[in-house]
């Protein structure tokens, strides 16, 4: 079988440290080839057309064909999975209301385009930001191509949420399971602990007995930490997260596809779960079955836990309607 991946922003760093984990079945496993088709904006071709040729020296046994081009008309066509990675980051003196618009200008044509030249059951993930509202208007100009088609990704503030905990409790990383990301990929985020478990354990338990004051913890170290990870990342290595971004997309659409065991976290359409207006792409803690992501319901949620759901909710509410507002939603 071949499975034909369109990667935006293929020119840049995220796409780069993507591209050879592709090639090489990461995402997919060895079994399946890949077709890929870069699409980039003109200044990034040059680019992209270099990772082309690194990817063709790599001589790998899975990769079918490259495509590098500009044309989102064929940048998209008959792509299985689309990742869109490429977005307008925030330049200088740029206000949220120019970002969400160059954004909307970008990811508005490529929903289009999706609905117009991609396979009928392809799956999108944003990655670009704001990845939640990119995804939001993706969707919105993809008709016919359903919601539940188009997602963001809040895996790597999960896994980075389980890493704190794991160091922690100083406990093996593959222990620490549920531990959900609700709401917003942005410093609003709620990293949640409250049905996390450790070895089987609950997470709990085991904190307090190290951390003491549980709740305080989670206010003032864990919770921060983990929401402005991406500044520290920036601070220590003078540039953003680009090789664990890679690596939870990967994941992300890796589990999408091929299921998963537990639960995980992504942006998914709400259909008024746990009061998510209906319709916003809000992290939820979800599992992926039959290729479906579906999100666990029934979880008991504290007043603790809902003050922090609903403030990043309120976020995405409010970048919603600063999108309408600009009318283009
Ligand atoms: P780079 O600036 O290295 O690369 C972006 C690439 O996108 C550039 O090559 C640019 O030419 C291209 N591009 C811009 N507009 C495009 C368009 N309309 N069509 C196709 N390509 C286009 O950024 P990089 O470090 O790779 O980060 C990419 C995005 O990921 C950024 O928006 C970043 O904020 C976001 N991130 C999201 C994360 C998440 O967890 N959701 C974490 C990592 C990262 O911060």
């Amino acid at each position: 079988m071949t499975t034909t991946i369109t990667l935006t922003g293929a020119g840049g760093q995220i796409g780069y440290a993507l591209l050879f984990r592709i090639a090489a079945g990461d995402l997919l496993g060895p079994e399946e080839r890949v077709r890929l088709r870069l699409l980039e904006i003109p200044q990034g071709l040059g680019a992209a057309e270099g990772a082309a040729l690194e990817l063709q020296d790599g001589a790998f046994g899975l990769l079918e064909h490259v495509e590098v081009t500009d044309d989102p008309a064929v940048g998209f066509d008959g792509a299985d999975l689309a990742l869109l990675v490429g977005a307008r980051p925030r330049g200088p003196g740029m206000e949220r209301g120019d970002l969400l618009t160059a954004n909307a200008g970008i990811f508005g044509p490529q929903g289009a385009a999706i609905a117009a030249h991609a396979s009928p059951d392809v799956r999108v993930t944003v990655v670009g930001n704001p990845a939640n509202t990119n995804a939001l208007i993706a969707a919105a100009s993809a008709d016919g191509v359903p919601a539940e088609r188009f997602t963001a990704l809040t895996r790597l503030d999960e896994n980075r949420a389980r890493a704190q905990l794991a160091q922690t409790l100083a406990a093996p990383v593959d222990t620490v399971r549920r531990v959900p990301i609700w709401g917003n990929h942005s410093a609003t985020q709620f990293p949640d602990v409250s049905h996390a478990t450790v070895g089987g354990a609950p997470v709990a338990d085991a904190l307090e007995a190290i951390v003491g004051d549980v709740p305080a913890w989670l206010d003032e170290t864990f919770i921060p930490r983990v929401a402005k990870r991406g500044a520290e990342i920036i601070q220590v290595r003078g540039s953003s997260s680009v090789a664990s971004a890679a690596n939870a997309t990967i994941e992300h659409v890796r589990d999408w596809v091929r299921g998963t065991d537990d639960w995980t976290s992504a942006g998914v359409v709400s259909h008024g779960e746990y009061g998510v207006p209906e319709g916003l792409i809000s992290s939820f803690p979800v599992r992926s079955i039959d290729g479906e992501w579906q999100i666990v319901e029934g979880l008991e949620v504290s007043d603790w836990a809902r003050a922090r759901i609903d403030a990043s909710v309120a976020e995405l509410v409010e970048e919603r309607e600063a999108v309408r507002a600009l009318g283009m939603l």
